[in-house]
């Protein structure tokens, strides 16, 4: 790791505040260029410590920049991943509040719930099913803290891979139910369709994102806890909303999760 304890500590204080006081901030790499990916996940896991000292709880974990369309549009190359807390949660058609967010955007995606825990290395895509209760479908509301979404990977990490709300509804079905890789996705805005997707859009099968998030920790000696809930990844680019907007989210076979912005 090339960054000190107290400055980890310090970046997470400084992310988590632009979280919740919704400003942005210029990315964190611009004043520590040596920051390695031990040190982004570090920052990433002390803003976890801070909010699970408040009382919050773990609803689950995310993967983020998993289709071609979102690396596309941010102009990265690697999947990342994150932690869900309570606080992002939001009611099927209940309404978000964007004066508590920076530069808002949604992502439609498919949830997974587990039945059994995964651990890798070595998870694939048959795990992942083996190990899959539901899936449903789910808009990620994303908010980066930073400037005009002007960032590098290690910043993404470490501000939880702009996590901010997340909704998910529908119709959930068991994984044998459905073919998640030719499954049609139509996201909605105010009744218009502004993207449109296939689950083979999320690294070939969406099941290929979670089994990448079970490596990821493997290498660290943690697993996916069963019960958790996992946000796959957009499977289109983020569509950006702002106060009066209707998203609507239509995953063939998996009828509808939505929600507004006011
Ligand atoms: O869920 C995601 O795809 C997170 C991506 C992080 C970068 C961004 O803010 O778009
Ligand atoms: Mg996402």
């Amino acid at each position: 790791m090339a960054l000190a304890q107290d400055t980890i500590a310090q970046l997470a204080e400084h992310l988590e505040n632009c979280q919740l006081q919704a400003k942005d901030t210029p990315k964190i790499t611009d004043a520590h260029p040596d920051m390695d990916w031990d040190d982004a996940y570090a920052i990433q896991d002390a803003i976890l410590a801070r909010k699970l000292a408040r009382g919050a709880r773990v609803v689950g974990l995310k993967a983020g920049l998993t289709s071609h369309a979102k690396m596309r549009q941010m102009g990265v190359t690697d999947p990342v991943f994150g932690f869900l807390v309570d606080e992002y949660v939001v009611p099927e058609g209940a309404t978000v509040n964007t004066a508590e967010l920076i530069h808002p955007k949604v992502e439609p995606e498919i949830a997974f719930v587990l039945k059994h825990a995964l651990k890798g290395p070595g998870c694939h895509i048959g795990a992942v099913l083996a190990a899959t209760d539901f899936v449903l479908p789910g808009i990620e509301v994303i908010d980066s803290r930073y400037r005009n979404f002007k960032f590098d990977l290690k910043s993404v990490v470490a501000d939880n891979t702009s996590a901010a709300r997340f909704v998910v509804g529908g119709r959930a079905l068991r994984p044998e139910q459905v073919d998640l890789r030719t499954v049609g996705i139509v996201l909605e805005k105010n009744g218009a369709p502004v993207a449109l997707g296939a689950g083979a859009s999320v690294l070939g099968h969406p099941a290929a994102a979670v089994a990448m998030l079970a490596n990821h920790l493997g290498r660290q000696g943690k697993e996916i806890p069963a019960g958790s809930l996992i946000l796959s990844g957009g499977a289109t680019e983020a569509v950006a909303v702002e106060a009066g907007d209707a998203v609507t989210l239509r995953v063939q076979g998996m009828g509808s999760v939505g929600l507004r912005f006011a």
